[in-house]
């Protein structure tokens, strides 16, 4: 099924049942505005798992009692029920989906691009939380520079494709989600410009921005702003 024309399930709330657990279905937990989530579900489209792995979305503000009782415990998107088991955290599920399922390789055998995209999925955490200092910073623009710096210097590294690893990958699936938030975010509120003066990371962004898998994932960048204002800019 192409990615494209798959109808997006309504999410689950505390009012709905459960769908009929542990009956060997795959189903991948989400909450379609969650980052980490996004990761799982770029993955899940890429491989074209659409039919292998059921989206099963989670109204997160107003979530079902059963989901942290029968589910996931940590109560948290996105968590994969496959085989009997709840496998969470979504570094690691990317890296399972692409392992245990059928579909186009996410991850290089090349030992030297392997080594670098373990690098930089180690490095994901970094990046955002480093993002999240900067937005509540005064030298908010000075500490993204050097967010998108090491973005564009890594993308020069292997340099055969536009892809962090030359081919689109586990590496450019971990960033992509925290990107497209932030290029909004400091865009609308300091209208900075994260392509600006980088041409790699441009290249980047209007290569993955082509690639249906991720297209369908897209939050409404609205929807960024108003949350991240809140969340970031906001006195608590
Ligand atoms: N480290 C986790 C983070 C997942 C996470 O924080 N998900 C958020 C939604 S974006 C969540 O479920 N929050 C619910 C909560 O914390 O109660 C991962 O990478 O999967």
């Amino acid at each position: 099924m192409a990615s494209t024309q798959e109808v997006l399930p309504t999410p689950l709330d505390a009012t709905s049942n459960p769908p009929p657990l542990f009956d060997g279905t795959t189903r991948l937990y989400t909450y379609y505005s969650c980052p980490f989530a996004q990761r799982v579900w770029i993955t899940r489209n890429y491989k074209g798992l659409q039919d292998q792995i059921k989206l099963v979305p989670i109204y997160l503000p107003n979530r079902p009692a059963w989901y942290k009782e029968k589910v996931y415990p940590e109560n948290k998107v996105p968590a994969l029920e496959h085989n009997g088991k709840i496998i969470g955290e979504s570094l690691d599920l990317i890296k399972y989906v692409d392992s245990n399922f059928e579909g186009p390789s996410l991850f290089p055998k090349d030992p030297e691009k392997a080594k670098f995209g373990e690098e930089l999925i180690s490095h994901v955490g970094t990046f955002t939380g480093e993002l999240r200092t900067a937005f509540k910073a005064e030298d908010t623009v000075k500490q993204a520079d050097a967010q998108f710096d090491y973005l564009e210097n890594a993308l020069k590294k292997i340099n055969d494709g536009p892809f962090l690893l030359g081919q689109f990958s586990l590496a450019d699936i971990a960033y992509i989600p925290f990107v497209e938030r932030f290029q909004t975010f400091l865009s609308e509120m300091w209208k900075y410009d994260i392509t600006a003066g980088r041409p790699k990371l441009a290249a980047w962004l209007e290569e993955i921005n082509k690639i249906d898998a991720y297209k369908v994932t897209k939050t409404d960048p609205n929807e960024v702003v108003v949350s991240y204002k809140k969340r970031f800019l906001e006195q608590q």
